[in-house]
């Protein structure tokens, strides 16, 4: 996250860590943000998943502040399998969305605590306010061309940007189509940055913290009137619950 606060897991327990296991260096690196929105089910970006990373080689972190350290209150589970989407494009991150199903013996993965707690989902045809104030969270750099990510979760806040305001030209020309929405910092202080995608924009309805966005893309971090671009979930609850009915 450029820009932002440091936070505390607890402020958004929904926010998962999904590293990768390099044989090599027999460790684990830290690879993208996710969404917990069920026991056994995080949401991510297609764009972070490789070919070659196979499920086994991919864990999920839940529950920790400080990303590379361990706590009391984390929850780390292997990779049952996952899923990138049909028809997603690496040419211009169209439907950019993944579905990871956590490893367990029982059929109980992530189990609530004050640290762990899965999102909602919204219903396909959830339409919030243009400008809306809504929530980022992640592990990403805080500045784009850091080397490092964030030794500790942040958040900012940015606004939803009418769709008609999602064009191209405030994106250096790229494509954007339908299956995404922009949303930027109004006061220029917060953005999404690398290593914050697969991870959460989350807004309040009804009194929830609900999944409205996916961090996908951007023109770099924080620059002014250029909003980052996130996967539009209302598009994809048909893909998720399909998904997590047959598996
Ligand atoms: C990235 O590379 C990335 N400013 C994600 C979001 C944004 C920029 C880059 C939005 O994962």
């Amino acid at each position: 996250i450029w820009g932002g606060q440091f936070s505390d897991i607890k402020d958004q327990p929904w926010q998962a860590a999904v590293t990768v296991y390099f044989p090599r260096s027999k460790s684990h690196s830290f690879l993208c943000g996710g969404v917990l929105i069920d026991s056994c089910w995080v949401l991510s970006a297609a764009h972070c998943f490789n070919e070659q990373f196979t499920a086994e080689r991919l864990r999920v972190v839940l529950g920790r502040t400080f990303r590379l350290q361990n706590s009391s209150s984390e929850q780390i589970f292997d990779v049952e399998k996952y899923w990138t989407h049909e028809q997603y494009s690496h040419e211009d991150f169209d439907n950019d969305i993944a579905l990871l199903r956590l490893k367990s013996e029982n059929g109980i993965c992530a189990v609530n605590s004050p640290e762990v707690l899965p999102a909602c989902l919204p219903e396909p045809g959830l339409v919030l306010p243009d400008w809306m104030e809504c929530e980022i969270s992640g592990y990403g750099k805080r500045e784009e061309f850091s080397p490092f990510y964030s030794e500790r979760v942040k958040r900012g806040y940015v606004r939803l940007w009418p769709q008609e305001r999602c064009v191209p030209e405030k994106l250096s020309g790229r494509t954007i189509t339908a299956n995404m929405l922009c949303a930027g910092d109004t006061r220029g202080l917060d953005d999404a940055c690398k290593g914050d995608s697969g991870g959460p924009l989350v807004c309040e309805k009804g009194g929830r913290m609900t999944l409205v966005g996916v961090i996908s893309w951007g023109d770099g971090c924080g620059k002014e009137d250029t909003p980052g671009v996130y996967t539009r979930v209302t598009k994809y609850i048909t893909w998720v619950s399909r998904k997590m009915r047959l598996s």
